[in-house]
């Protein structure tokens, strides 16, 4: 009977353990300040490149240097200052999704990510939109991205740090939200690795501490230059 339930203890902790040590392994930030802080190089994003559409197109999908973005139903790029409550957050372009329910707002990545950090504007301003939308990563992560109901171009920051690599990250919203227009402006990730110091700047800052002990080392070998 003891061993019995030594077994089911042994079990219970096991599995307690597992659990919290996966959580743990992503960070959602509401504060851009905070997640900058915790990021490590980051590369940034705003739309500006892109030409404004100013108008909903259906499986909308623009490409960028380093990932694409799409809405469903439909979006567009915006350059208006004002779209029903969206606008940018940087410069004055921004992606919107609109028309429909369960819009969505896709991030896809040419290399893994672990940051991801955006802007978003607008949600939850509408009479159905009291709920919240929801963010999913291509690996499972999932959960509440921005919760409502909010004022009309309401702004809230997201950002999300794993230590598990991503390659994509969507925003969707729930279904009985139809016609609540929301957008994304300033974007951040993680930066890709030739943002690292190349090997020449890693090459001249050898150079410089070689050139620094010759410089000592000829001071202390001569007694006649001390003396002075
Ligand atoms: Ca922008
Ligand atoms: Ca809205």
């Amino acid at each position: 009977m003891l061993k019995r339930v030594a077994f089911v203890v042994a079990v219970v902790t096991a599995t307690t353990f597992a659990g919290p040590n996966r959580a743990t392994a992503a960070t959602i930030y509401l504060s851009e300040a905070t997640f900058i802080t915790n990021s490590g190089a980051l590369s940034f994003e705003s739309f500006e490149g892109l030409s404004a559409t100013n108008s909903n197109a259906l499986s909308f999908l623009a490409a960028l240097p380093d990932f694409t973005v799409s809405a469903t139903p439909a979006g567009g790029v915006y350059n208006l200052p004002n779209f029903a409550g969206t606008h940018a957050t940087d410069g004055v372009k921004y992606i919107v999704a609109d028309l429909g329910q369960q819009q969505a707002i896709t991030f896809t990545f040419a290399t893994p990510i672990t940051e991801f950090g955006v802007t978003i504007t607008d949600y939850g301003d509408v009479i159905a939109g009291a709920s919240q939308l929801t963010f999913l990563t291509n690996t499972g992560v999932t959960g509440a991205a921005v919760t409502g109901p909010r004022p009309d171009a309401n702004d809230q920051f997201f950002g999300l740090i794993d230590t598990n690599p991503f390659t994509s990250i969507s925003f969707t919203t729930p279904v009985g939200t139809f016609g609540d227009p929301f957008s994304v402006d300033r974007v951040y990730y993680t930066a890709s690795v030739s943002a690292v110091p190349e090997p020449t700047s890693v090459l001249l800052l050898g150079t410089g501490v070689a050139v620094a002990w010759r410089l000592r080392r000829g001071r202390r070998g001569s007694p006649a230059q001390r003396g002075r």
